[in-house]
């Protein structure tokens, strides 16, 4: 195994070069459809946990704004329900990906007693289901980590084969105790794990020159006995294409990788947060740039799978899809007052 930082996509057969991108990676049209529409889905959920915090019906809200290519990129290269994955707050449009739908998250942002991650016991971001396999994080920075190591060392001790634990943070998380410790223990038992770094560059209103000593997160792979790779994470093929060979090696006994996705966190940290106060106006103004939906969506209509028209209906049958969830999610009474200490240890 090389312990050198491989910067460069990691790649996959690519048959004709004169194809399109996903259909050198075997993406089909339908699927990068159904990405486009699923990340377009996630971002209405978002703007809409936004309104109903400031209507006093959502107690938290962190944002994927941003982050969208990057989940969807890796959900393609999991098999949900069968590989583990250990995400973060940050990680909504991973669990849509993965199957969970805008009820399923505007449950879990109004804390409604028929939230399917926790009945309304967790605050928000803390994405769960027994059925997909995505294990809850846990409030602490980085500290999920160690579940997921832990994970696939139990996959090792119980002899499971061709199966791989996945987990995402952010670059902050990367100057955490648990973070350190988790990788030397993958890294030493060359476990069957796939590392994924958000980074978009603040914790909170920390800028990264303050919160990480390298550019690159990457770099630190080499460290721990592992190979470390850097992707646009706006770029929904390059992530795929790192995290699909790097979920393969995991589950064929390759060892474990880390993938540092660069990208932009579009909205403030979350609804407590006003990024106008550590970020200029000329910062903010760019952020447009950086958009990984249009980014997709100019892929899309240039490679001939939706035309503009076909665009503007899909985003309106998107929003009326959200605006029927919420509807939904709003009617589901709150949890009453006896099952305060329901599901409490000990209680
Ligand atoms: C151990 C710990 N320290 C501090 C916090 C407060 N906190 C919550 S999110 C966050 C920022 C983490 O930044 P990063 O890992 O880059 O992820 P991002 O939010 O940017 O996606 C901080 C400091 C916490 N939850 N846990
Ligand atoms: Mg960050």
């Amino acid at each position: 195994m090389s312990m050198q930082t491989d910067t460069s996509l990691a790649s996959l057969p690519i048959n004709d070069p004169a194809l399109p991108r996903h259909r050198q990676l075997g993406l089909s049209d339908e699927q990068v459809l159904a990405a486009l529409a699923g990340m377009q889905r996630v971002r209405n959920v978002d703007d809409r946990l936004w309104q109903l915090s400031r209507q006093g019906k959502a107690h938290f809200v962190i944002t994927s704004a941003g982050h969208e290519a990057t989940q969807f990129g890796c959900a393609w290269a999991i098999r949900a329900g069968h590989d583990y994955s250990v995400p973060y707050y940050r990680d909504m449009a991973l669990a849509l990906a993965l199957g969970q739908t805008p009820l399923d998250l505007l449950l879990h942002g109004m804390g409604k007693p028929t939230d399917p991650a926790s009945g309304g016991r967790q605050m928000f971001g803390h994405f769960s289901s027994r059925a997909l396999r995505i294990v809850s994080g846990s409030s602490s920075v980085g500290s999920h980590i160690v579940h997921a190591v832990g994970l696939a060392l139990a996959f090792r001790i119980t002899g499971e084969q061709d199966i791989a634990a996945i987990t995402f943070f952010g670059e902050g998380a990367t100057s955490e105790g648990a973070w350190h410790e988790g990788m030397t223990i993958a890294g030493v038992q060359q476990l069957p794990v796939v590392f994924v770094c958000e980074n978009n560059g603040y914790a909170i209103s920390v800028p990264a020159h303050r919160e990480v000593p390298v550019r690159d997160v990457a770099t630190k792979a080499a460290g721990y006995g592992m190979p470390g790779v850097i992707v646009d994470g706006t770029d929904i093929f390059a992530v795929y294409a790192a995290a699909h060979t790097a979920m393969q090696r995991a589950r064929s006994g390759g060892g474990p990788t880390l993938i540092e996705c660069k990208l932009h966190r579009l909205r403030p940290h979350s609804n407590a947060d006003d990024h106008s106060k550590y970020r200029s106006p000329e910062e903010l103004a760019a952020l447009a740039q950086h958009d990984p939906i249009d980014k997709l969506r100019d892929y899309a209509i240039l490679h001939g799978l939706l035309d503009a028209v076909q665009w503007q209906v899909l985003q309106q049958q998107i929003k009326a899809e959200v605006d029927a969830a919420t509807l939904a999610a709003d009617q589901v009474p709150d949890p009453p007052l006896e099952s305060l200490y329901d599901h409490l240890y000990g209680a």
